[in-house]
């Protein structure tokens, strides 16, 4: 029976064995060392537990907040899915970069109550020789990772924030107050467009937000479009940039 691995054992043994890493309760975690940890565990580098790039973890209940259906360019750019802590909040998203879906049926929404399962990465496009080509910035995800629908909840609220935290200070020096909602469902209110989309899928705010189509592309957006709210997820790709994810997070004056 000690040749089993030790999560198999049963509760029993586990109580005449204290020594042993019993854990009954938890399902079968495939991938060895897995922490259970919360999305601003894995996201903010400052909180005591996190565990540092390359760490599997494991993300309990928490919601679906996005899901990238939606190919921008032709060039099947969908997969990545985004959970949350229910509360939402600074540091309360992670993206999970084309994680497998269990039961492979399963089309995810926001809304969804998951487990989340993958290896802390901080994404950058490397060089050549290894060097980051951005050495301003990376976007925290889960790659390798899978997601299992457990349950659904009401899809969740976006936190409203002020349109300058997502302003990036010029592409090498992005705002420090955005790294805290990247990969979060944020709204902000009361924003005037200064242009439409440009060739990279981007459009700018008159405070200068990118917005990105990677997700949605809002039809008809131009300078001097006004909007009364608009809500998305916060991604960074070369600076922060803010994805709407369907006409429901565009709230136009
Ligand atoms: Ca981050
Ligand atoms: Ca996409």
């Amino acid at each position: 029976m000690l040749g089993l691995p030790f999560r198999h054992l049963p509760l029993a043994l586990c109580t005449f064995l204290p020594s042993l890493a019993c854990d009954p309760v938890q399902p079968d975690r495939p991938g060895g060392a897995a922490s259970d940890l919360t999305v601003p565990q894995v996201q903010n580098p400052a909180d005591p537990e996190y565990p540092g790039t390359g760490s599997r973890v494991v993300l309990d209940d928490v919601i679906v907040t996005a899901v990238d259906n939606y190919d921008e360019d032709g060039s099947g750019r969908v997969g990545n899915v985004w959970v949350a802590e229910p509360a939402g909040g600074a540091w309360s998203g992670v993206q999970l970069f084309d994680p497998s879906v269990i039961p492979s049926r399963a089309s995810l929404v926001p809304g969804d109550i998951v487990q989340a399962i993958g290896t802390l990465d901080e994404f950058v496009l490397l060089n050549p020789d290894g060097s980051p080509q951005d050495p301003a910035g990376t976007l925290t995800e889960l790659s390798g990772a899978s997601v299992q629908k457990i349950g659904e909840t009401y899809a969740p609220l976006a936190t409203t924030i002020p349109e300058a935290d997502l302003v990036p200070l010029g592409r090498d020096s992005p705002n420090p107050a955005a790294e805290q909602w990247e990969d979060c469902l944020v709204r902000l209110e009361n924003v005037e467009m200064a242009g439409g989309y440009d060739r990279y899928g981007e459009a700018p705010t008159s405070l200068g937000v990118a917005v990105a189509s990677d997700l949605y592309l809002i039809p008809d957006l131009a300078a001097g479009t006004r909007l009364r709210s608009l809500t998305g997820i916060v991604t960074y790709f070369f600076g922060f940039s803010l994805m709407p994810r369907g006409p429901q997070d565009v709230e136009l004056e």
